[in-house]
């Protein structure tokens, strides 16, 4: 267990869960930064603020990203060394295989599952209830959202978002920089920055 404490960016409900994840699996929350002097997080009085995002996130804290948007996510991602990230958060209800290897300033959240031989990559966000099989490669900040499955041996490159609820079929390779809509099926390989919605699946941008 790593007890360094963790410092948040991003303080709106993205970081209530992040939060309630933290505390859950018996780790310490210290902070939030957000540029927002009121953010939602610190409501409740379990975490403060520290203040606004610092331009180049380098400081001493252990550090993990706590804002949904992948765009945002990705902007964030350029101003943090690495070596300031936290250890993933496994929330405790979450299953991880022992195989699987989880990056740095993660999240798996509440009811997620990561299964055998599974890697997830710095920044991964595998949020509540999403089920990424054996086999599957994440790369860098890569969220999947609420209930979304990846079978086995599925590839997602750097920055895309998987939509609550999207189902990708085994083996299927996913470019950078994509979104996959909300319940999407997506049967066949989605290129770099594509926009894919729907069952059966639409392109909207290659
Ligand atoms: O570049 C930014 C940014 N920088 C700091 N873009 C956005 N959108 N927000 C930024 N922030 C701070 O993150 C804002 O000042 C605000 O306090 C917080 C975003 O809070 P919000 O509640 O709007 O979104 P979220 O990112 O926490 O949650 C979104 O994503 C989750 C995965 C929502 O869509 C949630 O419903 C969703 N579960």
């Amino acid at each position: 267990m790593d007890h360094t404490p963790i410092n948040l960016i991003g303080g709106g409900g993205h970081a209530k869960v992040v939060l309630d994840a933290i505390i859950a699996s018996g780790r310490i929350a210290h902070g939030v930064y957000d540029d927002d002097p009121s953010p939602a997080v610190c409501t409740n009085g379990r975490v403060r603020l520290l203040g606004a995002i610092p331009a180049v996130l380098d400081d001493d804290a252990s550090l993990l990203i706590a804002v949904g948007a992948i765009d945002a996510r990705e902007r964030l991602v350029a101003r943090i060394d690495p070596v300031r990230l936290c250890a993933p958060v496994v929330h405790p209800a979450a299953t991880v295989s022992p195989s699987a290897r989880i990056g740095r300033g993660s999240l798996v959240g509440a009811g997620a599952v990561v299964h055998a031989d599974a890697a997830v990559g710095l920044h991964g966000l595998v949020n509540t209830g999403a089920i990424v099989e054996h086999d599957c490669v994440l790369g860098e900040n890569v969220h999947v959202a609420p209930g979304a499955v990846l079978g086995g041996g599925v590839t997602v490159g750097d920055h895309t978002l998987v939509g609550i609820g999207a189902c990708v079929l085994p083996g299927v390779r996913i470019g950078t920089q994509c979104t996959i809509g909300a319940g999407a099926v997506v049967i066949g390989d989605v290129g770099d920055g594509a926009v894919v919605v729907g069952n059966p699946l639409r392109t909207l941008r290659s």
